[in-house]
């Protein structure tokens, strides 16, 4: 399966014959922020746009999510009685919680390839420790039928070991095919493998390597956690890892019109109580989540500016903290079941523990992204060593989706429930992490 990198010029929308005022991009800054106008239709949008010459873009036609910009909220109100209002939260870099924590003892991409020993073989237990960390690879359940939704910095779906999992919408078809026509009627046109949010087409590709080394750890052919499950790419940060709450929270609802049955937040931010009002949107996602029996994984967060771990229970980290009986927080532990210095933790607010890789113990080695002109060669296969709260995320989400492909009747609060009472328990993570322990993929089945 192949697809076509180049990314096409054309807008969002065009065959509706409206473009004055509105806009595809998300905001670029603090400045840009915009107001989230919900119940709102596109029409009403457009007609305000006219009167006003303000500048608006479309979130979620089905769900009415309108953003403004540079845009009275009083003026909005009187214009828009009806809708919901709420400011657009900007994460700046320093607060997302994606950052790509370069290892020092892995420099630069390492190539690897067909010549990899297979797993059990001495060298792919050095390359890949956190696979025997938590007892992954039991090869009775691998993921088959279950979509992990990347909502992330995009994904690299031609990387040879990501494409054959990448989940395709056959019915609007991007690249050489593509026809500017919405055939499947979900809203957004040509959006074979994803979206891309953050700039507003249907190509999700990754323009910063965090999104990719996140799909890869969940789901890639080679030493994922559910090798077999499908890859839903949905972009939504920007290349140096920032976005805001309302873009995060349209890629949710896009995910779950294309039927995920898991979400991946590696990302997230301190943006406090006082913005708890902004927060709404997000929250509603989350719960609309829960609706369509669709669970969320979010990380605990790296510590800040400084980069130390913070207790989430007194220092809220959102998504993470969203309280949803469908929501999963997720420390880091290094490779000797240590939290990591840089991981967020909570006794009440954070559920589990996953391998995120530590300077002293090596960070966690998965995709990255291919520069290979045409098909990569068998040994030219990029993979990256990366670590943070956003790589214990999608470990996690990799063994919800071995669960679910093990015991598909399972609701998410029970696949919760499982992964929280399946974990190792270690005296260390106590009053740390709710359930004191590091998930576990073999206990996980041994418990269905
Ligand atoms: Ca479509
Ligand atoms: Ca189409
Ligand atoms: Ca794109
Ligand atoms: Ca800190």
């Amino acid at each position: 399966m192949k697809w076509i990198s180049f990314v096409p010029l054309f807008v969002l929308f065009t065959s509706c014959g409206k473009g004055l005022g509105l806009i595809n991009s998300a905001p670029k800054s603090q400045d840009q922020a915009g107001i989230i106008a919900s119940c709102t239709s596109v029409d009403q949008a457009q007609s305000l746009s006219d009167e006003l010459g303000i500048q608006y873009r479309v979130l979620s036609k089905k769900h009415k999510m309108i953003e403004f910009y540079k845009v009275d909220k009083k003026e909005l109100k009187n214009r828009l009685p009806k809708a919901k209002l709420k400011s657009n939260i900007v994460f700046e870099k320093t607060l997302i919680e994606s950052e790509n924590f370069k290892a020092q003892n892995v420099s630069n991409k390492a190539f690897y390839g067909a010549h990899v020993p297979q797993y059990a073989d001495h060298s792919t237990e050095r390359y890949f420790p956190h696979l025997a960390q938590i007892d992954a690879h039991q090869e009775i359940a691998q993921g088959e039928g279950v979509v992990i939704a990347i909502i992330d910095t995009g994904v690299d779906y031609n990387h040879p070991h990501l494409s054959p999992n990448i989940l395709e919408n056959d019915l609007d078809k991007h690249g050489n095919n593509a026809d500017g026509k919405d055939n499947d009627n979900n809203n957004y046109i040509d959006d074979q493998v994803g979206w891309d949010f953050y700039n507003g087409d249907a190509y999700p590709n990754d323009d910063n390597g965090h999104g990719t080394h996140v799909a890869g750890l969940a789901a890639s052919t080679y030493m994922g956690i559910a090798p077999k499950a499908k890859i839903l790419p949905v972009k939504v940060l920007s290349s140096t890892g920032s976005g805001d709450l309302g873009t995060v929270a349209a890629g949710i609802l896009y995910a779950l019109d294309r039927k995920a049955d898991i979400i991946n937040l590696s990302l997230g931010g301190s943006v406090g109580n006082s913005f708890s009002k902004e927060l709404k949107e997000l929250i509603s996602s989350v719960k609309i989540a829960n609706t369509k029996n669709s669970l969320v994984i979010a990380a605990a967060g790296n510590g800040g500016s400084d980069g130390v771990g913070d207790c989430n229970d007194e220092e809220p980290q959102y998504p993470a903290n969203i309280q949803e009986d469908n929501m999963i927080a997720v420390a880091s532990v290094d490779a000797y079941n240590q939290i990591t210095n840089y991981s967020n933790y909570g006794g009440e607010t954070v559920h589990v523990a996953a391998p995120g890789g530590a300077n002293a113990s090596g960070a966690l080695l998965s995709t990255a992204l291919t520069e290979c002109e045409g098909p990569c060669s068998s040994n030219q296969i990029p993979y990256t060593g990366s670590m943070g709260t956003s790589m214990a995320t999608p470990i996690v989400a990799g063994l919800a989706a071995v669960i679910k492909s093990h015991s598909s009747h399972l609701s998410n609060a029970q696949i919760k429930e499982i992964i929280i009472n399946s974990v190792e328990i270690y005296d260390e993570l106590k009053g740390l992490i709710k359930s004191s322990g590091i998930i576990n993929v073999s206990n996980a089945l041994n418990a269905l």
